[in-house]
């Protein structure tokens, strides 16, 4: 040992001053990290991606693009490889056999829970998503989707279509209270947003709840999303405003719903087939337990949020390639007027089912803008990766990319090119695996088209989506022709929030159909 002052006569006799000191050392523990690399390799690991910084690992490349970290890296490694991000050691899985080996996972194995919960839990609120057993969550699914049947939907179509007319009328991105504007310029970034959570609420929580979004929701939902980021999915509690404001939300958006199933209850108000009447008539566990008040509400919260940023960026990336492409748009036009007749009366979702053209294109929209890029899993005990020589170590992550596959060549033909025409052939060629596997556990992830994920977690909205999107789209097609800003291309993706949205300016030029035919 060295003491304190011989320590400091040391520093002194030496040629450089403490920050150099610092400067050294650090830069030694870089090379040592480095040398660590190259000369360490476990063989029985998947192979690692180099990184210079230790601990922050290939945040910053990963981070910015992963479908080109991705495909950068299966280039040098093959479809699996570990990263190192913000001290989490993360192994890729690529391809429809990755997609199996992630998505299918034993549930003893990974788990799903222990990743997600940093970023949901403080958003949803507790007892609920991942904030439970899993075996409460497979339940929970399957109450929701009991508000998710054909009956529902059918009530759900004429729902959307007042509220998305409602929109129109009122919002400045549109007529701004002027029904006679005949044309317009709009941020999609703005518009689809409000739109979708006005028509997700009405829907499936009801008219008293959509009300409260002309209050105090919309901002208190403004609040909680900005606490849904992959910020707070790194660091949950970083004491930064935003954090702040989403605790605060949370508590008074769950706060309010409870008053609202107070009220049903005192009302007896539970004869619409909404998701919060579902709950309150079905919320029961198998094994007796019942979903206390406020974890129906803090459920509410959680299936908003999932339903809102998802649906708002595709309808977003729908709308702008519908932009750039006058012969679809057209088409799509016409396929209203054959299924629904020439006078355009109002849309059913029987109409909806009739709509290939439609339906496809939202299906491409999914293809090429999946919502969410990585989909992971905690490792419980090591596992041994099926056909290749590695063990991923109990405590790594593993992560499937299904985006990955929906554009890449091998897959797709020009997997680049937004062509909803493709399905038309590709439908007999790929299997399409959209069983519900809310309960069940389907074989289905070996498939290169996975938009909605696969297994155990697999996604429960797919239908509602269709509804949802299907419909505004429709009343799009049926209202407007519009345009990308002049000169301008359908933007790339920015990676920076949750789900994959547009990089600015995410913006269209509209003008009404009617309008343009009396002319
Ligand atoms: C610091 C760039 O930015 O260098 F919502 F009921 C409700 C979604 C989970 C996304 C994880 C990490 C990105 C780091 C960038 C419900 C409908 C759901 C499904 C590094 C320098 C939520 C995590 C995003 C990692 C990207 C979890 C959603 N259907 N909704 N460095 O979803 O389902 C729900 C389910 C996730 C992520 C990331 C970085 C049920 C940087 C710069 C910086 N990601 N991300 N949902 N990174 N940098 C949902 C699944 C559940």
């Amino acid at each position: 040992m060295i003491g304190m002052d011989a320590c400091k006569d040391m520093m002194a006799t030496l040629p450089v001053g403490p920050g150099a000191l610092v400067a050294i050392a650090l830069v030694a523990i870089v090379l040592l990290n480095a040398l660590r690399q190259v000369l360490f390799k476990n063989p029985h690991n998947p192979p690692v991606v180099f990184y210079w910084i230790p601990v922050f690992g290939s945040a910053a490349t990963y981070g910015m693009d992963p479908y080109k970290f991705f495909e950068d890296n299966r280039k040098k490694f093959g479809d699996v490889f570990t990263f190192v991000m913000l001290g989490r050691n993360i192994t890729v899985a690529l391809g429809p056999t990755g997609n199996d080996f992630v998505l299918n996972a034993k549930h003893s194995d990974v788990s799903a829970e222990e990743i997600y919960t940093n970023v949901t839990t403080p958003v949803f609120g507790r007892g609920v998503i991942y904030d439970c057993p899993n075996h409460r969550l497979m339940e929970q699914k399957k109450f929701a989707k009991s508000a998710l049947t054909t009956n529902a939907f059918k009530t759900y179509v004429p729902l959307i279509t007042k509220e998305v007319r409602k929109y129109w009328f009122k919002s400045p991105e549109f007529f701004g209270g002027d029904s006679n504007k005949i044309s317009g310029r709009t941020n999609l970034m703005i518009a689809q947003p409000e739109m979708t959570i006005f028509t997700a609420s009405r829907t499936l929580q009801g008219e008293e709840v959509r009300a409260k979004f002309d209050e105090s929701f919309a901002d208190l939902y403004h609040d909680l999303d900005r606490g849904f980021t992959p910020l707070h999915f790194v660091f949950p509690n970083i004491p930064i405003p935003a954090t702040f404001r989403r605790d605060k939300a949370q508590k008074k958006v769950s706060d309010t719903y409870m008053e609202v199933i107070n009220e049903r209850r005192r009302k007896g108000k539970l004869d619409n087939p909404d998701l919060l009447n579902v709950l309150l008539k079905e919320g029961v566990y198998k094994d007796g337990v019942r979903m206390t008040d406020r974890e129906i509400a803090n459920l509410q919260i959680g299936i908003l949020m999932g339903g809102q940023h998802t649906s708002a960026a595709t309808s977003t990336w729908a709308l702008l390639h519908l932009g750039a492409d006058a012969a679809l748009r057209d088409a799509l036009y016409r396929e209203q007027l054959e299924v629904c007749g020439s006078d355009l009366p109002e849309l059913t979702y029987e109409n909806l089912q009739n709509m290939p053209l439609l339906n496809n294109t939202i299906r491409e929209t999914l293809r090429m803008h999946p919502p969410l890029h990585s989909l992971m899993r905690y490792v419980r005990h090591d596992l041994q990766i099926p056909g290749s020589p590695f063990i991923v170590p109990k405590g790594n992550c593993i992560l499937a990319a299904p985006g990955v596959p929906m554009i890449d060549e091998h897959y797709f033909r020009e997997p680049l090119r937004y062509d909803p025409n493709r399905w038309v052939e590709a439908k007999n060629q790929i299997s399409l695996d959209t069983t519900d596997t809310s309960t069940t556990i389907t074989k289905g992830a070996k498939s290169p088209y996975l938009p909605f994920g696969a297994g155990r977690h697999r996604c429960i909205g797919e239908q509602f989506a269709y509804v949802q999107l299907g419909t505004i789209l429709s009343l799009f097609i049926r209202e407007f022709d519009w345009t990308l800003l002049p000169g301008q291309e359908v933007p790339k993706p920015d990676y920076s929030s949750m789900v994959t949205l547009p990089s600015a300016p995410a913006e269209i030029i509209w003008t009404r159909r009617q309008s343009k035919e009396k002319n």
